[in-house]
This record gives structure tokens, C-alpha cells and sequence, in this order.
């Protein structure tokens, strides 16, 4: 039998160095770890969230891909999704840190999972400007599995009034 097909979105962020750069070379990793990657949001600068004002991070670069993907489980992503990390210069896996990148599984078809290692869907995704504008450009009618609203529904009631527009170089 064929393996099934999955539909998965992975958010993109980076807040250090060539941050468009990295997000590119990225994109470019998802593809050499053998991940169709079928749509790629704009670039968005995000205001930094959840962290300290007075801890002064420089804005973000955000953006969402969707990938299919074929006998690759969520884990299995996710760890190829931390190779790429890890060759793109990051070492320091503190949440706080500024990052060259940070790829996140927010979707994995329908699946859920919530353990130690990885839980998905991803745990804010649907109380975060930065993650839900790119990811209503690009799959507005998807349905969150847990809450069973459309992206754009969480979108409409996200209570994070933090900025988020559309990158221009
Ligand atoms: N990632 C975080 C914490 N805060 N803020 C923005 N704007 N963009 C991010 O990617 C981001 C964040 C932890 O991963
Ligand atoms: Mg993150
Ligand atoms: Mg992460």
C-alpha cells in the first residue's frame, strides 16, 4: 500500500544576523531533507513576543511553509527540523535567546501528540500574531484539530495585539 500523504506547516523565525538570509537557507534545508515544501508565506517583521521589553531583542522575520511529506512521522520531522537548526548556527536552544533560526511543526495532518520531546499541534501557535497572519495567507479555511476553528477564526479572536507586517527590504 502507499503511504499516505501529509500535510504539515512549519513556522520559520529568525531574529539574528541575516535574518532573511537564514529564513532562505532554511527553506532551502527543508527541501535537502527531502520535504516537498508546496507553499511558502510572504516574509513578515514581527514585534519580539513574550519577551521583556527592557531585554531589548531585535524584531523578528517570520514566515510559514506548508510541506507534504510521505513515511516521515512528526518526530522524524522534527529532528531533521533541528539538524537544520544546528547547521544553521544555532547551539543555544534557550526560548529567550535571540536565534539565527527557529523552525517550528505547528501542524502535522490532524495528528496530536504531547510529550516530553515534541507536542503538536504546537501548544501557542493559536495565541500568536506572528505564527497565524502567515499562516492565514497561506491556509486561511485549515482546521485547528484541538479547537476546531478555522486559522482564520483564531485569527479574528487572537487576544496578541503585537505588529506584524509584511517585510519590505
Ligand atoms: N519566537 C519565540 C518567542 N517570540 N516572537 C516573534 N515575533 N517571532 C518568533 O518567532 C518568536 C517570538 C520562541 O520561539
Ligand atoms: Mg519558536
Ligand atoms: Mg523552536
Amino acid at each position: 500500500m502507499e503511504a499516505e500523504v501529509i500535510t504539515t506547516y512549519v513556522g520559520l523565525g529568525s531574529n539574528l544576523g541575516d535574518r532573511a538570509g537564514n529564513l532562505l537557507v532554511a527553506v532551502r534545508g527543508l527541501m535537502e531533507a527531502s520535504f516537498t515544501v508546496c507553499k511558502l508565506s510572504a516574509i513578515y517583521e514581527t514585534a519580539p513576543f513574550g519577551i521583556e521589553a527592557a531585554e531589548n531583542h531585535s524584531p523578528y522575520l517570520n514566515m510559514v511553509a506548508e510541506i507534504r511529506i510521505k513515511s516521515v512521522s512528526a518526530s522524524q520531522m522534527m529532528a531533521r527540523m533541528l539538524r537544520i537548526e544546528y547547521l544553521l548556527g544555532r547551539r543555544d536552544k534557550n526560548l529567550q535567546k535571540p536565534r539565527t533560526v527557529d523552525l517550528d511543526l505547528l501542524l502535522y495532518g490532524d495528528f496530536k501528540c504531547d510529550t516530553e520531546f515534541l507536542t503538536v499541534p504546537h501548544p501557542r501557535l493559536h495565541e500568536r500574531k506572528f505564527v497565524l497572519v502567515p499562516l492565514a495567507e497561506i491556509a486561511p479555511h485549515l482546521v485547528h484539530p484541538i479547537l476546531n476553528k478555522t486559522v482564520q477564526e483564531l485569527l479574528q479572536t487572537v487576544k496578541d495585539d503585537s505588529k506584524v507586517k509584511r517585510w519590505r527590504p
